[in-house]
């Protein structure tokens, strides 16, 4: 069971990498990493587990940051609606590519934060509105999905840490809450 020990802080060069390409078929290891990473998730929204082993909560999380520099990422979005047991999103996404995104960007309305950094960062994190992503999912299967809202913005975090960038990198240091001409604010109507 991953727990925060596994995850990897800022100042760790593994978070500076560039992730290595998932090679098919997947090994063994590969594998069990991935619904290792999707079950922290799960875990971590979990109070009575997240408190027994001190998880802080997250809805995304990379391999680089159990410090292992392969392409594949991990998203769960728990239903808002609580008679639901399904998930609003879970993926597992191996050798993620973004291949087309909105000119219009967005950023969530408080910022963003990282299990990899242990500190407030405060400032706007541009993304783009939407998203088109091309993945392989565990079963070798190549999807080409369209994505909007908190989904789109957590997918872009990820795929971030595959390519060594932190959230931080994309604030404006000189205005962080400067909002960027013409964005908009997640939730803040359309
Ligand atoms: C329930 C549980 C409801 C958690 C909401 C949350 C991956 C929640 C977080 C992460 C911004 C877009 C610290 C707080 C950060 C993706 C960072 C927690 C998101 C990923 C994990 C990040 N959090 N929790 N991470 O690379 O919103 O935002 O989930 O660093
Ligand atoms: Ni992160």
């Amino acid at each position: 069971m991953i727990t925060m020990n596994d995850i990897i802080r800022e100042g760790h060069p593994t978070l500076r990498k560039i992730a290595e390409k998932v090679d098919f078929p997947l090994s063994e290891d590969i594998k069990q990493l991935a619904n290792e990473l999707l079950q922290f998730l799960i875990n971590s929204q979990d109070p009575e587990i997240a408190e027994e082993y001190e998880l802080r909560a997250g809805v995304g999380i990379a391999a680089p940051q159990v410090n292992v520099s392969s392409q594949l990422l991990a998203v769960y979005l728990s239903s808002a609606d609580e008679e639901s047991d399904e998930p609003e999103f879970s993926r597992i996404m191996i050798n993620p590519r973004i291949v087309s995104h909105s000119v219009q960007q967005t950023c969530l309305p408080d910022g963003e934060g990282c299990l990899s950094v242990d500190r407030e960062i405060e400032g706007f994190v541009p993304r783009h509105k939407r998203i088109t992503v091309e993945y392989v999912d565990l079963d070798g299967e190549k999807h080409k999905e369209r994505l909007r809202g908190l989904p789109a913005i957590v997918v872009q975090h990820e795929i971030d840490h595959l390519n060594g960038v932190m959230f931080y990198d994309r604030i404006d240091p000189e205005n962080p809450l400067a909002l960027p001409d013409g964005i908009d604010v997640l939730g803040s109507g359309e």
